[in-house]
């Protein structure tokens, strides 16, 4: 039998012969692209997917409010509220963890980037930075100044390895952007980027749908994906390879992220935790933020698109949120629990329902860009696997420190890039106050340190590179007692000399 008749018996079997029905009218290249498309889809389980896609969006809502509780603060640890010798014994045993190159980073970067509408990669975005780095260049610095803390601690010859999570539609200008940027100074051995798997989004009745005569419309799987793909792409193998125990996984918009945060990893390990997950305080019950609880018991995080409002805004009795825990899609594994997860947990993965507008192509082969939603995207979501750890654990941190995300394209109410921009000018304008430098304006007039909030609308244009600072420190002995004009970038360059007046 012919590659062709096989998938269009397949097709068939799964109810979804509608699929070969402009490949007449396909040339002959057209026909080979599409077929080889076909033949990568999951046809065995196209089905089963399309079924489940149209019943679960039929299915009414399942509400977890009633089964839902707060995370009991024996397992919260706390930048805030923590004692310093605490929080310091944490950084300790993260920075050795990570100089014994125990530590590893993962980032998910197979999202499409809807909501910010650019047509290539987040992790690509400059934000406007004096320096004008984009977000790979700001994480690759900071997994580099990392690996150097870690070995002047301990006379180490560290590697913090870099996983990346792409999709289709990330993985090659992800590619070409590395290497044309030589890899940020990073050895490409240790950078390995690995591609999650796409579903085709499907009708409310159940049926795939066509973006083109010869194309499906395909979406990545949600971050949820990236469990199939560890397997798929033999990345448990090289984590064992490399002796990396602990993974470090995070969100590829979010400015202020700290790689491989030796305080969250050594907190997580000191706890023996397998699992772990940064929070912050929500700003306000509506954040887009899922909620960090326990439901039935066992930990879970409930997405702000499946939390019911009345949830989502009730209060203590002092007035704080309940649920107040915000998701900030970073989180810590063990290298044992994901094994676990591959080889028990895979298939007890939730999929979650995202009603679309998917363009299509009618009967009459006319593309059609719906203004109603018409279409079912399938995904599951990264910390779905929390309900399977033995012990969890959360770390709550400092908003301005740690948490800007870029989500939104000028002009939205918020994590814009304008706003990540600013929470990063923001918090580099306060480390050098701290440091005990004085910043000035373009006229020459003090700024006043108070004004270095994250909400600051014009923060000061304070720029400090990852490879002099990761997270604030050092900079007493380069900047103390100076005045400093502003612009200022201060970059290894500099270092020796800081711009003075
Ligand atoms: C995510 C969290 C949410 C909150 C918020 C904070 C999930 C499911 N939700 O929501 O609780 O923490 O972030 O910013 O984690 N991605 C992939 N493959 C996909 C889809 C997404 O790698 O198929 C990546 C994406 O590139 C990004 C991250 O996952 O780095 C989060 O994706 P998002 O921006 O779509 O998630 P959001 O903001 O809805």
């Amino acid at each position: 039998m012919s590659r062709l008749d096989q998938v269009k018996r397949s097709l068939e079997a799964a109810g979804q012969a509608h699929v070969l029905r402009f490949w007449p009218e396909l040339g002959e290249e057209q026909q080979e692209d599409f077929l080889e498309e076909l033949l990568l889809l999951d046809l065995q389980r196209l089905r089963e997917h399309c079924q489940a896609a149209a019943e679960a969006a039929a299915a009414p809502p399942c509400s977890l409010d009633r089964d839902m509780e707060p995370v009991p603060p024996e397992i919260i640890g706390s930048v805030k509220w923590s004692d310093p010798s605490s929080l310091s014994r944490w950084e300790d045993e993260g920075f050795l963890q990570i100089s014994k190159s125990r530590v590893a980073v993962l980032l998910l970067a197979g999202g499409q980037g809807t909501r910010l509408g650019v047509p290539y990669p987040k992790g690509m975005f400059d934000v406007g930075l004096p320096s004008r780095k984009t977000l790979y260049q700001i994480q690759a610095e900071r997994i580099r100044k990392v690996q150097q803390l870690a070995d002047s601690r301990h006379g180490s010859s560290c590697t913090v390895p870099w996983y990346i999570m792409t999709s289709e539609f990330t993985l090659k200008p992800t590619q070409k952007f590395f290497k044309e940027n030589r890899y940020f100074g990073l050895d490409p051995s240790n950078i390995i980027l690995f591609e999650q798997r796409m579903v085709p989004a499907v009708t409310f009745d159940g049926k795939v749908i066509m973006e083109g005569k010869g194309k499906v419309a395909m979406a990545p799987d949600g971050n949820g994906g990236l469990y199939q793909a560890l397997v798929d792409n033999k990345v448990l193998e090289d984590l064992a390879r490399r002796s990396v125990d602990f993974l470090h996984v995070y969100c590829v918009d979010n400015i202020l992220v700290k790689m491989a945060d030796p305080v969250f990893i050594g907190f997580c390990v000191s706890r023996g935790a397998d699992c772990g997950a940064k929070v912050i305080a929500k700003a306000h019950p509506a954040e887009p933020v899922g909620v960090v609880c326990r439901v039935r018991g066992v930990p879970q995080v409930v997405e702000y698109s499946e939390i019911p409002k009345e949830t989502s805004e009730l209060r203590g009795p002092n007035g704080e949120l309940v649920y107040s825990a915000g998701n900030i899609c970073n989180h810590f594994f063990t290298r044992t629990f994901l094994e676990d997860v591959a080889e028990m947990f895979m298939d007890q993965l939730k999929q979650h329902v995202a009603i679309k507008k998917v363009p299509f192509v009618d009967s009459s082969g006319n593309l059609v860009k719906p203004t109603k939603p018409n279409g079912i995207k399938m995904e599951k979501f990264v910390f779905d696997v929390f309900p399977f750890s033995k012990n969890f654990v959360v770390f709550e941190v400092v908003r301005e420190d740690e948490f800007s995300p870029l989500k939104n394209a000028d002009g939205a109410d918020s994590d814009t890039p304008t706003a990540a921009r600013n929470s990063l000018l923001s918090q580099h304008s306060r480390w050098v106050s701290s440091a005990g430098a004085t910043l000035l304006d373009r006229d020459g007039t003090v700024i006043r340190p108070a004004s270095c909030s994250s909400a600051d609308q014009h923060p000061a244009e304070c720029e400090i590179s990852p490879l002099v600072s990761y997270f604030g420190e050092g900079l007493e002995q380069l900047l103390k007692g100076k005045r400093i004009s502003t612009p200022f970038i201060l970059d290894e360059k500099r270092v020796e000399e800081p711009q003075e007046q």
